[in-house]
């Protein structure tokens, strides 16, 4: 197995076996509430965000045992977003991580409350963080309830940019706020946690502000070249919902070439910093080259 593959595999296992610390168990009253959230929590995902929290915190020498619960804390924020990305009053899907969405399993309402508690027990999860200086937790309730508020912007501004020409400087706003907000806190609370210098911190920001960006491009080229199968989740929503992509404004060639570029930006970033920063490249390969 690649060094990245024996990452993520890591990552995967010491992150779920966290939730599950730290999510109330299905017995738990009011059992379908707990049911849901688990539903949505343990249907699979990449955990990319919280890969990226723990390899950016390992990379300036934090320890495992001091990354794992905000690494948890962010993958809860993640899943609270697409439980309610999926809701009929926004994307209406069905499908999600290969099965059904909460909503659709459950209930809406419920579907509602899963992602509303998700949202308040990931920030519990950072404030109760025993490992952590009281400091460092509230600089990453700050930089994550930040970077969240973002994200709801973000969506804001898709949802009203529907069946509308919007510039490539308008999309890369709604990208910015909507995907990589939450990337880029992702990283940075790697670097708080191990107490990077500021210096450091604002060049993994840059880092990760591309790596953002690229995840957004190739999220876009693979909801045109992918089947609904391997994805996981609806292919040929962007289309359906008249939604400006940069496959839409570039076409698929061009969208290519700028996701190369955008790769080589973000590794370029890391040069600036005198650290073992290889497995952060090799995540930006992983976003480059992913299949789902
Ligand atoms: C509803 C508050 C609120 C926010 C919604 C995350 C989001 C904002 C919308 C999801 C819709 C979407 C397709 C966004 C583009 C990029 C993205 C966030 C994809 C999903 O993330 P992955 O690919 O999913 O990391 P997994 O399932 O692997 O965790």
């Amino acid at each position: 197995m690649s060094r990245l593959k024996t990452f993520f595999a890591d990552c995967t296992r010491i992150v779920a076996q966290k939730l599950d610390e730290l999510v109330p168990s299905v017995q738990t009253a009011p059992k379908k509430l707990h049911e849901a959230i688990r539903w949505s929590l343990f249907a699979g995902g990449k955990r990319f965000r919280p890969a990226l929290c723990l390899a950016v915190g390992e990379a300036f020498a934090a320890s495992r045992e001091n990354l794992v619960c905000t690494a948890a804390a962010i993958e809860m924020i993640h899943t609270y977003s697409l439980i309610h990305d999926d809701l009929p009053a926004m994307d209406n899907d069905d499908l999600r991580r290969g099965r059904e969405t909460c909503h659709k399993k459950f209930d809406e309402a419920t579907a509602i409350l899963a992602g509303d508690v998700l949202q308040t027990l990931a920030f519990q999860a950072i404030a109760e963080d025993k490992n952590l200086t009281a400091e460092i937790r509230v600089r990453l309730i700050a930089e994550l309830a930040r970077s969240a508020a973002k994200m709801v912007a973000g969506q804001q501004l898709d949802l009203e940019a529907e069946g509308k020409k919007i510039s490539i400087e308008e999309l890369e706003s709604i990208h910015r706020n909507k995907t990589g907000a939450m990337i880029s806190a992702s990283a940075k609370a790697g670097a708080l946690i191990a107490e990077a210098s500021e210096t450091e911190i604002e060049i993994i920001s840059n880092y990760a502000e591309k790596l953002g960006l690229l995840f957004q491009i190739t999220d876009d080229l693979l909801d045109v070249t992918q089947t609904t199968q391997v994805l996981g989740k609806t292919a040929g929503k962007d289309i359906t919902a008249e939604k400006a992509t940069y496959p839409a404004l570039y076409g698929l060639e061009e969208t290519r070439k700028l996701a190369e570029m955008v790769h080589a930006q973000s590794c370029q970033e890391l040069k600036k910093i005198a650290r073992d920063t290889d497995l952060l490249c090799e995540i930006a390969d992983f976003i480059l080259y992913r299949k789902t």
